[in-house]
C-alpha cells in the first residue's frame, strides 16, 4: 500500500507541477520534501525534452514508436528481423537483375538460369569425369564414355563440359579430348583441364 501511495503523491506532484504551482506550496499540501518536488520536476523536465523515457500516455501524440526505443534502434532491428534464411537466389542476384534489365519474363530467367547451373555444377573441379560418377574418378568408365559418344553410340556425357577436357574455350568435345584423357591416364600424367 506505501508503494501505491507513494505513486498516487508522485502522480499528484508531477500534476501540480504541471499547473505551475510552487515547489513551496506542493511540498505543504502533499506533506513531502520541497527537495522532492524539485527532483520530480527535474525528471518531469527531462522526460519532456527525452521522448526516449516518457511517462506513458503522458506524452501524446508526439511518438508513435514504444517509450524504449531509441531513435535508429528500431531501424536496425527491422531488416534483422527479415532477414531471414538467405535466399538461394542470392549468388544469382547479379544474373537476375541483369535479366530483369532485359524484360525478360520470370519463367524466362528460371530457365535461363537452371541452364546455367546445370552447365557449371555438373563439372567440379578438373575435367575428365565423362561418365559422370559421383566419386568424380578419372577412370577406364570415363575413357569408354569418351570413345563412346565420338564413335560408337554417339551418346553426348551427361556433362559436356567434363568431356573438355583439354579446355578448349569453345567447350567442344572431339579427338583432342580424348587424346588428352589418354594422356593422362597412360602417358604423360598431365591432369586434363580445369572445368570452365
Ligand atoms: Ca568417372
Ligand atoms: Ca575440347
Amino acid at each position: 500500500m506505501a508503494n501505491q501511495l507513494k505513486v498516487a503523491v508522485v502522480h499528484a506532484i508531477i500534476r501540480l507541477l504541471e499547473q505551475h504551482w510552487p515547489y513551496r506550496r506542493i511540498a505543504r499540501e502533499l506533506g513531502v520534501d520541497r527537495e522532492t518536488v524539485a527532483r520530480y520536476d527535474r525528471l518531469r523536465q527531462s522526460a519532456d525534452s527525452k521522448p526516449a523515457n516518457p511517462t506513458p500516455g503522458s506524452d501524446p501524440g508526439s511518438h508513435p514508436k514504444p517509450a524504449n526505443v531509441t531513435p535508429g534502434c528500431l531501424g536496425y532491428e527491422v531488416p534483422d528481423r527479415s532477414l531471414g534464411p538467405p535466399s538461394r537466389c542470392q549468388p544469382f542476384e547479379a544474373v537476375i537483375k541483369e535479366k530483369l534489365g532485359q524484360s525478360l519474363s520470370g519463367q524466362r530467367i528460371w530457365q535461363d538460369l537452371t541452364d546455367t547451373i546445370a552447365d557449371t555444377s555438373c563439372c567440379v573441379g578438373i575435367t575428365g569425369n565423362v561418365d559422370a560418377d559421383p566419386d568424380e574418378l578419372i577412370d577406364i568408365g570415363d575413357l569408354t564414355a569418351m570413345i563412346d559418344y565420338l564413335f560408337i553410340t554417339f551418346t553426348e556425357p551427361k556433362c559436356m563440359p567434363e568431356a573438355n577436357t583439354d579446355g578448349d574455350p569453345d567447350g567442344e568435345v572431339d579427338i583432342a579430348d580424348l587424346t588428352a584423357l589418354i594422356d593422362y591416364m597412360f602417358i604423360t600424367f598431365e591432369e586434363p583441364a580445369e572445368c570452365q
